[in-house]
């Protein structure tokens, strides 16, 4: 029997790649699948109470098990920024350009380039909560490269490659990404 389940994100890129990956035995709604249209605050100072917060809404509001993600680049230099701020690190808004520029003023001269992406998952079935997160890491480098993904890729060049994501088509990425590695923990639990 097909299981109901919410990924409480109105990203339509990601639902489709939770899709793909959980195959036809799940069947994922976004939020405004549901009629959620609300913008579900986002106010915890980590990636796990934010995922949590998000997941826990949609449990309490509309009755289904839900999933939630959240996701931030943390810099060793930088003390684990932007981290859980990593859309809004030069301000209010997703202005990732901003962002980028932020990040590379604040490493001028900074000899510790080291950086990891990290996912974080919360999965509320019931009243019991699942965290699971994924890692890639990586560096940043001093000058932006290549026009594909998004966000920080154009300068996260990950361990073990000389690309930046953003010079990897999207599969190659997606193979080896944060998300794809929170996400396939996700999976291990849901089908288990
Ligand atoms: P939703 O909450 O609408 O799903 P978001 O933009 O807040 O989208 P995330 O929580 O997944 O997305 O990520 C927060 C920020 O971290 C995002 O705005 C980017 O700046 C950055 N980021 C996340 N994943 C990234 C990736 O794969 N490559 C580059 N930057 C990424």
């Amino acid at each position: 029997m097909t299981r109901k389940i919410v990924f409480a994100t109105n990203n339509a890129h990601k639902l489709e790649e939770i899709r793909a990956i959980l195959g036809e035995d799940f069947q994922v709604l976004g939020l405004s699948d549901i009629g959620c249209n609300e913008d579900i605050p986002e106010t915890a100072d980590t990636l796990e109470g934010n995922a949590e917060i998000k997941a826990r809404y949609v449990k309490e509001h509309y009755g289904y098990d839900c999933f939630a993600d959240d996701t931030g680049l943390e810099v060793e230099a930088l003390d684990g920024a932007p981290g859980v701020y990593s859309a809004r690190y030069a301000g209010p808004g997703h202005d990732s350009a901003a962002n980028v520029a932020l990040l590379m003023k604040n490493l001028a001269g900074e000899s510790n380039r080291n950086a990891r992406f990290r996912t974080v998952i919360a999965l509320v079935e019931g009243d019991r909560l699942t965290l699971v997160d994924g890692v890639v890491k990586g560096r940043i480098i001093d000058e932006l490269r290549g026009d594909n993904g998004f966000g920080y890729d154009p300068v996260f060049v990950p361990e073990g490659y000389d690309m930046t994501f953003a010079e990897m088509d999207s599969k190659e990425k997606n193979s080896i990404s944060h998300r794809a590695r929170a996400t396939a923990k996700l999976k291990d639990i849901l089908v288990s």
